[in-house]
């Protein structure tokens, strides 16, 4: 839809989000005042409106991102450039993965909104699997898009020119600090951001003092800081993917920017295996949780293979690097794509359970010993992912290993 609105930025509510979409005639029967409008965003940072027409069902989304981390407050200021960081992306991804992706009907940067498809008919993958339940699409699916937005934004297939105004236009210097200070500085310093119950004081100075661990930590962080290999998602837990049986959408990149090829992967895996431990507790019949324990490890294994496979098709197919044709170059990328991903993924494990930003799959364990000994769990195993990083040469190794853990 190509109209233009011109609105001077405020946040908006149910009433004012209404003359954001008027001009777009998005809805055939309903009139304005009929329309129904609901905020529904439950995230860190941003207002989202749910507007739907009582008569045809027909519904959008409008987001719009506050000038501040609605987690904190206002005393957190944050770019609103962020969202024209989010519709840009979601553009660039459905140029090669339309199908993953919510459409976008319109954006405004100067408002920071997105206008896009409805997905009330999906439901959050975080809340989907800590209800035990499994999305048979989901590995392929995540893996395809993964493998085809990396490929298709690299120097692999890019002219360096248009790599290098690429990596320009999503530049994203704030939402990559609250990565570099969340993910990668303060769950491994006495830091006051961090949240953990007391506890776990002695496991979490363990942690601070383990000078292996804070080596490959500043290792894994300095890669994030410099190394833009591929447009990312950014954020791609599982409450960034919205999934029903036959549906996968990833949704929320307003994180992306040009980073290391393994980040994404990392955070997809990191929350399936925060999801793993947690089953423990939410699958209490031993038969449903070995059923969903084995499906959450495969949908790792499944998802690196379909990524693997898909990348190094596409590369065959199109890249138009002068080495693609050298032996063991590919390769060479795939293994430190794939050992750096396991270094992500154990930084992500340590900063959901110690960080500022927990996820639910563990904080909804009602019984404390019970969440204290899984805590536990995940920042031991945090720690090997990072530590031995460079060990795993397969991802059914990694798979074996989490079984066993
Ligand atoms: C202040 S934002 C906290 C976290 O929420 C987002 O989804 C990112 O994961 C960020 O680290
Ligand atoms: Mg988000």
């Amino acid at each position: 839809m190509s109209v233009q609105v011109k609105l001077a930025y405020e946040p908006l509510n149910e009433q004012t989000v209404l003359d954001v979409i008027k001009p777009l005639n998005f809805f055939e029967t309903a009139s304005s005042n009929e329309l129904v409008v609901q905020e529904i965003g439950d995230g860190n940072l941003n207002l989202v409106f749910r507007i739907q027409d009582p008569h045809t069902k027909q519904a959008l989304i409008v987001k719009q991102a506050l000038p501040y981390a609605k987690v904190v407050g206002e005393s957190w200021p944050l770019t609103l450039d962020r969202a024209r960081i989010e519709s840009d992306a979601l553009v660039q991804e459905a140029e090669s993965v339309p199908h993953l992706v919510p459409k976008v009907y319109y954006s405004d940067p100067q408002l920071a909104v997105t206008v896009m498809e409805d997905l009330s008919d999906h439901v959050i993958l975080r809340k989907g699997l800590i209800e035990g339940n499994t999305y048979p699409q989901l590995a392929e699916d995540i893996g395809t898009f993964a493998a085809n937005t990396a490929f298709y934004s690299s120097d692999f297939y890019l002219h360096p020119f248009e790599k290098k105004d690429r990596v320009k236009k999503f530049s994203n210097p704030e939402l990559c600090k609250i990565t570099e200070d969340l993910v990668f500085t303060d769950p491994f310093f006495n830091h006051d951001t961090n949240d953990f119950p007391s506890e776990l004081q002695k496991e979490v100075e363990k942690i601070w003092t383990d000078q292996p661990l804070l080596r490959e930590v500043a290792q894994l962080r300095f890669s994030f800081l410099t190394r833009a290999e591929i447009l990312l998602h950014g954020d791609l837990h599982t409450g960034s993917v919205f999934v029903k049986s036959d549906s996968t959408k990833v949704i929320d990149p307003e994180f992306a920017f040009y980073g290391p090829a393994g980040f994404d992967l990392a955070h997809f895996f990191a929350n399936l295996i925060l999801n793993h431990l947690s089953q423990n507790v939410h699958a209490r019949e031993p038969f449903h949780r070995e059923s969903v324990q084995s499906y959450l490890l495969q949908t790792i294994e499944k998802t690196w293979e379909t990524y693997r496979k898909t990348f190094k098709e596409l590369w065959h197919e199109k890249s138009s690097d002068p080495f693609a044709k050298t032996e063991g170059v590919l390769e060479n990328f795939l293994q430190y794509t794939f050992q750096e991903a396991i270094g992500f993924a154990g930084c992500e494990v340590i900063r959901r359970t110690i960080g500022l930003a927990h996820v639910a799959d563990l904080d909804s364990i009602k019984q404390k010993d019970i969440e204290l000994f899984y805590k536990k769990k995940a920042l031991e195993l945090g720690s090997c992912l990072i530590k031995n990083q460079r060990k795993f040469t397969s991802i059914t190794q990694l798979t074996e290993w989490i079984r066993g853990a």
